[in-house]
């Protein structure tokens, strides 16, 4: 992925989404899905997310990429506000694009979901509230705070491992570095360095620790995969491609010149079950 917004691929989506919407401005709360070939699990994702949550207005907007299903069309069809970009690139590059997109069209805070059923979202206002309530710039849910469906012992382990590890290396307390449910300010992930093509999420999370972002971890629930197949490979694999993303991510954040913060005078937040300071 290049490491300059937009590229070639962004800009053919912006313009396709620029000829469908013309210059409609969205919600203040967007909910951003990155979905790749999820036609039989998204519809139902998007029917459960609320018009307002905590008070404000929702948008829900889906970016596709390269597809080979009709994930597109069960996005429209539902009701989101869909992109759609020309070739497959993953979902960090999804992602991405949706947080430009957003901050571009005038949402104020953000939230990530998945579209194959894996969060509830119920728990939707556990991420807004300490948002609107200025406790934090960017709060992830924790299957380890809270609890998972998941069998997968290799994945559970994996989940506290990678906690470990980003918690040695940034000095803060993390006990799930991957939980795609997350709410942010607007600015937070479109101040953060973002290359990752697929492998995203700790990207973000090292990115928003390093410069300084108060983060808070809710506890919340991850549930089994509604339907279709995870893209994200062999266990592995996976573990193999997050742990080169987590250490190149705290890498590059160490060597590279410190950017300015939303709040630099701001303490960070310590609470329960939080991302408690440790210097
Ligand atoms: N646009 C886009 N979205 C993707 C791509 N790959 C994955 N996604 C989406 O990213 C979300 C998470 O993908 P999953 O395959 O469920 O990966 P995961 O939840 O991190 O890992 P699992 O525990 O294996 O499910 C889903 O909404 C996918 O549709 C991609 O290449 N492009
Ligand atoms: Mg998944």
């Amino acid at each position: 992925m290049s490491t300059t917004f937009p590229d070639e691929v962004d800009r053919a989506a912006l313009d396709g989404y620029a000829e469908r919407y013309g210059d409609r401005r969205l919600a203040p709360v967007v909910v951003l899905i990155a979905a790749y070939d999820e036609q039989d699990a998204l519809g139902a994702v998007l029917d459960g997310i609320p018009a307002s949550s905590c008070g404000l207005d929702v948008d829900v907007l889906v970016v596709v990429d390269g597809a080979t299903d009709d994930t597109a069309e069960v996005a429209l069809r539902h009701g989101a506000q869909t992109c759609v970009a020309p070739v497959n690139r993953g979902q960090g590059a999804a992602l991405r694009l949706g947080y430009r997109l957003a901050a571009e069209r005038g949402a104020q805070y953000l939230v990530t979901t998945d579209a194959d059923g894996q969060y509830d979202i119920d728990e939707l206002p556990r991420l807004l509230r300490p948002l609107l309530d200025d406790e934090a710039d960017f709060v992830t849910g924790s299957r380890t705070l809270g609890s998972s469906e998941s069998t997968d012992l290799v994945r559970r382990a994996g989940t506290h491992v990678f906690a470990w590890i980003v918690t040695a290396l940034t000095r803060q307390k993390i006990t799930d570095t991957s939980f795609g449910f997350r709410g942010m300010k607007i600015e937070v992930p479109n101040s953060v360095r973002l290359e990752q093509q697929q492998y995203q999420s700790s990207e973000l999370l090292v990115g928003v620790l390093a410069r300084g972002y108060r983060v808070l971890e809710r506890p919340m629930t991850m549930l089994a995969r509604a339907a279709g197949e995870s893209k994200k490979g062999h266990n592995v694999l996976y573990g193999y491609r997050y742990a080169k993303v987590v250490l190149g991510t705290w890498l590059r954040e160490r060597r590279g010149a410190p950017r300015p913060r939303v709040r630099p005078d701001a303490e960070r937040v310590s609470e329960p079950a939080a991302v408690a300071p440790e210097r």
